[in-house]
């Protein structure tokens, strides 16, 4: 069980990171940003710290709404759609 027992800032830029989710296991968090300059947003995984930022996707679309595949696996599953 998670014990959350304050705040901690995870992410600082001028951007939009948004969307967060926890990973089952409450190790990562998986979020969108458009923090890659070329304006649409991406798909990043973090450690639950804010360190070990890894990019997932890799193109011109907004990729937003990321999500966790159930209890047990290792990598965020992954849908895309167009942010409004
Ligand atoms: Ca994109």
């Amino acid at each position: 069980m998670l014990t959350v027992t304050g705040q901690k800032r995870l992410t600082n830029n001028t951007v939009e990171d948004v969307y967060p989710e926890w990973s089952p296991d409450g190790s990562e968090i998986v979020f969108a940003s458009r923090r890659d300059d070329d304006g649409d947003l991406e798909i990043y995984v973090m450690n639950m710290d804010g360190t070990g930022v890894t990019q997932l996707t890799f193109n011109t679309s907004n990729d937003s709404h990321p999500s966790w595949s159930p209890m047990g696996a290792t990598s965020p599953l992954l849908r895309t759609g167009t942010v409004s």
